[in-house]
This record gives C-alpha cells, sequence and structure tokens, in this order.
C-alpha cells in the first residue's frame, strides 16, 4: 500500500503498524499510527499541494519558530516532526509530501467545544503561542498560503465566482449572494485595519478549530498543533476562528440550522482565555475589535464556502450536492446570530479588559 513506503521512510515496520484516518480536516490527509508492539502512536499527514504549493515553507516555519523556542522558552511544549530515516522534515515521493509526528502521551482532542473550561484552555494555548513570539521576527515566516486570511482579496474572488462561477448556481444562492453583498462594511472595517498602525502583524496559527488543541489528563490545555498555516497576520483571525468553532453547539457540517447558536458563555470563555495571555500586548485599538474578530472570520468563512459552490467546489470538495452552499448557508446563519448578540459580547468583552 502507498502509505508502506511512507513509513520505511520512517524506518517504522510496515508490517508492525496499524494506520486508521483521523480528525475531520478539509484540506490535508491525516492518519494515526499505532503498534502492538510498542506504545508509541504518532500522526502522518500527507500535505495537500494543491493548497501548500511549497510545502518546504512549512517545513522552514516550523524548525524557524522551533529553534526560537528552544532558544527562549525551552519549557513550551512544541511538538516538532520526527525526522526521516534521510534525516529531512518531509517525506517526497510521486504521491505527495508527507510528515509525522508524535502524538503526545495521555494526551487527547475534542472535535467539538462543549465546556467552558476546554474553550477557556484552549484560547489560553492559542494566546500563549502567539505572545511567547511576540518579540520573533515575524516577517521571517515564509508564507504558505499567499492572502489566506486577507479579506479584501476573498472578497474580490467572491465577485470573480459571481462573474465567472457555474450560473445556475448562481441562480440557486442568490438569497445568500445578497445577504453577504450587503454586508461589505465588514470588509470595509478589514481595509482600514490593514492602514492602522494600532494593528500588529503578530504569529497567527491560522486555524484555531478546537481539534487543533490537545489537552493532557488533568483537561488542560497541553499544546497546539498544526502548524502549516503559521503566517503573520492579525489577531482577529485566531480569535475570530475560536468565535466561529467555539461559539456554536454544531458545527458548519450542520444542516438543521436551527441548533445553530451563539453561546455567551463560551464568547467569554474564549475573551477570559485569550486576555490572560494576550492582554498586556494587544493595543487598545486591538482591543476595540474584539468583537470585529467574530464577524470577520465567520465572514470571511461564508465568502470561502460560497465562492467555492459558485467554482464547483474546486477547493473544499463536496460529500453531495449543495453541501458547500449548505455550509455557507451554515455560516450566514451563525453570523446572523452573532451579529445580533453584538451588544451582548462587547459588554462581556469590556468587562474582562
Ligand atoms: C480548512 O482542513 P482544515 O479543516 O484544517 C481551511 C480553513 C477553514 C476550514 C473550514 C488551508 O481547514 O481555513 O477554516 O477548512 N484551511 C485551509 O472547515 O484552507
Ligand atoms: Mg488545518
Amino acid at each position: 500500500m502507498m502509505l508502506d513506503r511512507v513509513l520505511e521512510a520512517y524506518n517504522f515496520d510496515p508490517a508492525k503498524y496499524i494506520i486508521k484516518p483521523f480528525g475531520n480536516g478539509l484540506i490535508n490527509h491525516t492518519w494515526k499510527i499505532s503498534s502492538d508492539h510498542s506504545n508509541d502512536v504518532y500522526i502522518l499527514q500527507r500535505i495537500n499541494t494543491n493548497v501548500f504549493k511549497q510545502p518546504e515553507n512549512i517545513a522552514a516555519n516550523i524548525k524557524n519558530i522551533a529553534d526560537y523556542l528552544q532558544k527562549k522558552n525551552p519549557e513550551y511544549l512544541f511538538i516538532a516532526p520526527v525526522k526521516t530515516v534521510a534525516r529531512t522534515e518531509m517525506h517526497q515521493d510521486e504521491e505527495g509530501y508527507f510528515r509525522v509526528f508524535p502524538f503526545l502521551k495521555n494526551s487527547y482532542s475534542i472535535d467539538v467545544v462543549n465546556t467552558y473550561a476546554h474553550a477557556f484552555e484552549a484560547a489560553n494555548q492559542f494566546a500563549l503561542f502567539t505572545s511567547l513570539l511576540s518579540n520573533f521576527n515575524v516577517r521571517s515566516l515564509k508564507i504558505t498560503i499567499p492572502d489566506f486570511h486577507n479579506l479584501s482579496l476573498r472578497f474580490s474572488q467572491f465577485g470573480k465566482a459571481l462573474k465567472n462561477g457555474n450560473k445556475e448556481r448562481i441562480e440557486k444562492a442568490q438569497t445568500d449572494i445578497k445577504y453577504l453583498l450587503d454586508q461589505t462594511f465588514i470588509v470595509e472595517v478589514f481595509e482600514a485595519i490593514k492602514v492602522n498602525p494600532g494593528f500588529k502583524l503578530r504569529v497567527m496559527h491560522h486555524d484555531t478549530k478546537i481539534s487543533n488543541v490537545l489537552f493532557n489528563a488533568e483537561n488542560k490545555g497541553a499544546c497546539v498543533i498544526d502548524l502549516d498555516t503559521v503566517m503573520p497576520g492579525y489577531f482577529i483571525s485566531d480569535v475570530g476562528d475560536m468565535m466561529r468553532t467555539y461559539l456554536s453547539p454544531v458545527t458548519e457540517e450542520e444542516s438543521d440550522f436551527d441548533k445553530i447558536k451563539v453561546r455567551d458563555e463560551y464568547f467569554k470563555a474564549i475573551a477570559d482565555g485569550y486576555l490572560n495571555k494576550m492582554r498586556d500586548k494587544l493595543s487598545e485599538t486591538e482591543k476595540a475589535h474584539f468583537v470585529y474578530a467574530g464577524k470577520f472570520l465567520i465572514y470571511m468563512q461564508a465568502i470561502r464556502f460560497l465562492t467555492d459552490y459558485l467554482n464547483n467546489d474546486a477547493y473544499y470538495g463536496s460529500k453531495y450536492e449543495g453541501h458547500n452552499l449548505m455550509r455557507a448557508k451554515n455560516q450566514i446563519v451563525l453570523l446572523q446570530r452573532f451579529i445580533e448578540k453584538e451588544q451582548v459580547l462587547n459588554r462581556i468583552v469590556r468587562d474582562i479588559y
């Protein structure tokens, strides 16, 4: 089997290891590797090279950050990739680029947030990561996906899809298109952020979903994982994606939209956890945009899903007809429920500052 050669590149005997698909990422393929012969467990990933066009940039960033943290904060738990027999950070063959991480012993991850403590711990971990790197030269990071969270570009890609996309689908999505075009003030605020000196470029994780945090046996956050999209960015990226993925009890895959909710206590958990480590780093201007972060990220994700639907699912793929339209509608409902609560959320965060 294709993965056998990958295992051999790491000197794992394919006959002794069990490989099972792992997680629910949309972009990379992930497997868990375990064995009856030892307690060691690993995570194997194939990097999607349609998305990450230069996978060596990912490896370079991870090494850059690992070296810095090793020097400045050696006690910080940073999970570096396992080296191949050839001492490289990745294995490459005609099937693609692969890398292996040790699976942290006695740790676990979750797919949906259902306790205040998990949300708090996760936010605290992402904030810790950014805060430990606040004196790191953020511009020394390579760009693994150009303009990844550049909302202006995402908006212009949406505009192109409206011109050149699948005509039938454009027809079907009229109400959603109209709603998103009516919210362009969200893009305008982002344009202003880009030229506002009160906003700092920071080391952002850019994929702060809950399954990217490992928890230890005491249910404390142990570390963050999945560092492919670590790049320079604004704090609204990480905080916003936590809001997008922790506030509602259901994910973007839920088609029963009545179940989508914005839970105040989880918003408080994100704010408490994040500000616990980042309060002294954020400027007043940044703090004033804390709630905006949620609008920014949820809106961007709605636009990305809808754009992909109009472009025949070229990026995210789809498991059934209309899948990406459903995801976009789900995110639109989440955005609406979020905006309805804006005042309450602003009050919560103001009390924490
Ligand atoms: C993708 O594959 P996954 O789930 O880690 C995407 C994120 C989206 C997310 C939506 C590189 O992440 O930006 O928020 O899907 N990552 C990339 O589920 O596009
Ligand atoms: Mg990811």
